[in-house]
């Protein structure tokens, strides 16, 4: 093959920037920013060569291997899919639906094939289904729920128009926006300012977003409902808020001026970690600028307090005046309008539960810190065999070291992954899906969470290998498996024919065609799968616009500002704000606070086998300030324990004043020591899996999310056998 350039995005994360991969002799020679793309212009960041490093690794697993004693064999792909499907049938034959169990990870939602992952899990039906978004946005979700009445209701930060831009418990600069799709956001950032308006960061840690900002304000981690609540208090008591929108947009105005009336910003700066002028001038900025929009992720959804704090990031900007208008925060109109129809899917809260009692149901999934312990309960949901797709949550979850070997007890696991992982090496069978640079593809979920309507499309890099599948195909298999078939053999070969013919592409072209852009509406000038191919970098289709009238799902038509438990779980931590912040742990030997932490160069915890993901210091560190250090006599890069009540690890320290004092943070997503792992550039630079310190009964109260921010912890000198192991590591890295 000759040299070529094709033009498709990166799909490593939500940002999906537009890429222009050079191939020559069916090697990728250059990876760079597409400046014709619609949404990125051009912005990649250092992952994206990892494209080509993913399409080439000699690790990434090409065909289905079954488990023979300690290791895996290559199988055909039809003697898998009957292996399978004979053992799973088995097991709910014997056992019932919810003995197979079922765990979706972040990738999968990279690409158009999670709607037959979705198929696959309604025809489970199983009580054990598992999602990364149980560790991620369940608060976000819960509060549209609630506020907005349908959970996909969630707003979109409109970056690009705002005069004020205040980032809580997010590090766009190095994700790229999450929950507000926004390539590039380093350039979005500055940009903020460059039109002169101003950008805020309140962070325990004084992150890359920070260092763009106006001002940091460095919170106490998980002290962000205390800041929250004292600045609607300053809303409130200075009449600071934009009546007439809340007058015609709200319900519930009452009970949040009842509720914050005597909760000044003198009382929440000890819990908050902030001061209160700072408190009152965050308010009255907030509520002076023409346009102002508070943006919070997964910093403050990864707390006990996800869903309050996210209820009143919305209910600041709401009484502001600065919902569903240019600069604040708005709702997309996506060209598969999921926005619109999402209100219909039922939320179902507490539907069911774990067999503990612990874990309630949310949208139809349990939330993840249940996993293990129900792999090894002896109640009557008990899972007994297991299909992970696109998740690592061995890694990638609290569940107290107890997932891996939960895993080896199961009667059947079977993993759609293309690597041996922490967690797919406990399976029977693993299945791998063909490299993303083979697949063709819409991107139909992204933007429904993007700063601009938009349709891009994902051109084929190489032809897939004839006995290539894609994940949608491999689920589409187990739903065959799976389905109540007459006559086995002959009738899954037809069905799976069946299947074949309705693509995600194909799926997608007709929602497209049913969509608010579509030809079914708009005729001729309609906007078709073929006028995306054929542009350079996909289509724009404008920016956000005022559309929550439309869209809202609660009876009355009114943003419910105020439902009955938030406020009143509100009132109980303004009730226990008059204790001591921190005490109850102090008094039990644990005086720092944990909190995560993302690198440009990782995602997650699978990239770390590209070698040039790799390169420069270790990442996989304990952030802390050096007057806790001094405190402690430790030195920087010098092996320490970090421990909680419920597990320890040994890391480097890496010594920083951009961090709060009484702060440490360890990023996620390694811990790649694991006997039998298939990554082997990952396996010389291993460090250490931070979820092992995390209590996966910690969780945000309302939506059951993993509270892995803001753990508390001790830190000291690493003994010295242990230190050996961890300087080892240090040594080996670039
Ligand atoms: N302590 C702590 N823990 C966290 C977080 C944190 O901030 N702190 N963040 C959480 C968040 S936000 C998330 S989203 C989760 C992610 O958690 P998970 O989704 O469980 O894990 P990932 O690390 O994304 O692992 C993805 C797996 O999918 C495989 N894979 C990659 N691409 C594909 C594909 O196209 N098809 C298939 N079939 N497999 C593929 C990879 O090899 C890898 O094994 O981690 C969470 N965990
Ligand atoms: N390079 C890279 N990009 C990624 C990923 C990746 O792994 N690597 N993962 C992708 C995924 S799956 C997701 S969900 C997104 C997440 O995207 P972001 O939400 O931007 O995630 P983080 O970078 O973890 O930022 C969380 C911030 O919250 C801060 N924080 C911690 N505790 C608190 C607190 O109590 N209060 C406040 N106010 N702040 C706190 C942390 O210091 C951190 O800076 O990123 C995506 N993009
Ligand atoms: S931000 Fe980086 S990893 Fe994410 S899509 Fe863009 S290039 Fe890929
Ligand atoms: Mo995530």
């Amino acid at each position: 093959m000759g040299a070529t350039t094709i033009a498709r995005q990166c799909t490593l994360c939500e940002a999906h920037c537009g890429i222009l991969v050079s191939v020559e002799d069916d090697r990728v020679t250059r990876i760079e920013g597409n400046p014709d793309d619609v949404l990125s212009k051009g912005y990649i960041c250092p992952k994206a060569t990892a494209m080509g490093g993913l399409h080439h690794d000699p690790d990434r697993l090409r065909t289905p291997v079954r488990r023979v004693g300690d290791g895996f064999e290559p199988i055909g792909w039809d003697e898998a899919f009957r292996e399978i499907g004979r053992r799973l049938r088995r097991v709910r034959a014997e056992h019932g639906n919810s003995a197979i169990g079922m765990y979706l990870g972040n990738p999968a939602a990279h690409s158009s094939s999670v709607l037959y992952g979705g198929l696959l899990r309604t025809v489970l039906l199983t009580k054990n289904f598992y999602t990364a978004s149980s560790i991620d946005q369940f608060p976000q979700e819960f509060v549209a729920w609630r506020m907005f009445g349908s959970n996909v209701l969630m707003p979109v930060t409109d970056i690009d128009r705002t005069h004020r831009l205040v980032v809580l418990g997010a590090n766009p600069a190095v994700s790229n926006g999450s929950i507000t799709t926004m390539p590039g956001a380093k350039q979005r950032i500055k940009d903020v300012r460059g039109r002169g308006g101003t950008v805020v960061v309140i962070d325990p840690r004084r992150t890359e977003t920070a260092r763009l900002a106006d001002e940091h304000v460095a919170v106490t981690p998980g002290g962000d409902p205390y800041l929250l609540l004292a600045m609607l208090h300053v809303l409130v008591t200075e009449k600071l808020c934009d009546e007439g929108r809340i007058a015609a947009m709200c319900s519930g105005w009452g009970d949040i001026r009842a509720l914050v009336a005597g909760f000044t910003p003198e009382q929440a700066a000890p819990h908050a970690g902030v001061d209160a002028d700072t408190i009152r001038r965050l308010a009255r900025d907030h509520a002076a600028a023409p346009s102002a929009v508070m943006y919070g992720r997964i910093g403050v959804c990864q707390t006990v307090t996800g869903t309050l704090t996210h209820w009143l990031i919305n209910t600041i900007n709401a009484v502001t005046g600065n919902l569903d208008r240019p600069g604040g925060q708005m709702f997309t109109t996506p060209p598969v309008d999921a926005t619109r129809f999402g209100k219909y899917l039922p939320v179902a809260h507490g539907a069911w539960t774990d067999d503990s009692g612990t874990f309630k149901s949310f949208r139809s999934e349990l939330p993840v810190g249940a996993l293990a312990d129900q792999i090894l309960s002896d109640g009557d949901t008990k899972i007994r065999a297991m299909i992970t797709y696109a998740g690592n949550p061995v890694l990638s979850t609290p569940q107290r070291g107890r997932l891996a070997p939960a895993l080896d007890t199961l009667d059947f696991y079977v993993a759609v992954d293309m690597y041996v992982t922490e967690t797919s090496r406990h399976a029977d069978i693993i299945l791998p899906p063909i490299s993303p640079l083979e697949r063709e593809d819409l991107d139909i979920l992204m933007p429904v969470f993007s700063v601009r309507n938009n349709l891009r499309y994902n051109r084929r890099v190489f032809e897939p290998p004839a006995d290539g599948l894609e994940d949608w195909e491999i689920m589409a298999r187990l739903v065959s498996e799976l389905l109540p078939l007459p006559a086995r053999a002959l009738t899954t070969r037809f069905v799976n024919s069946l299947f074949d013919k309705v693509s995600p592409l194909r799926l997608s072209a007709l929602a497209i065609a049913a969509g608010p852009y579509g030809v079914l509406r708009r005729g001729r000038s309609g906007l078709t799968v073929a006028k995306v191919r054929e542009s350079a970098g996909g289509i724009d289709l404008g920016p956000l616009l005022p559309r929550l009238r439309t869209l809202i799902g609660t009876r009355d038509r009114k943003v419910r500002l105020a439902p009955e438990d938030f406020v009143t779980a509100a009132a109980a931590l303004i009730d226990a704000a008059s204790e001591e912040p921190g005490a109850v742990h102090i008094a039990d030997g644990f005086d720092l606070r944990l909190i995560g932490r993302r690198h440009l160069r990782s995602n997650n915890s699978w990239l770390h086998n590209i070698p040039s993901m790799m390169k420069g210091r270790p990442r996989c560190t304990a952030l802390m300030h050096s007057g806790d250090a001094a405190d402690r006599g430790l030195d920087d890069g010098a092996p320490v324990t970090v421990a909680s009540k419920h597990g320890a690890i040994v890391v480097p320290l890496e010594i920083s004043d951009d961090i709060r004092r009484g702060t440490v943070a360890i990023p996620h997503g390694w811990g790649h020591a694991e006997p039998g792992v298939g990554w082997s550039v990952a396996a010389a630079q291993p460090g250490a899996n931070v979820n092992l310190l995390h209590d996966p009964a910690a969780v945000d109260t309302f939506s059951g999310n993993a509270a892995v921010n803001s753990t508390w912890v001790t830190v000291n000198a690493a003994p010295s056998e242990t230190a050996s192991t961890a300087v080892a590591a240090v040594s080996t890295i670039g």
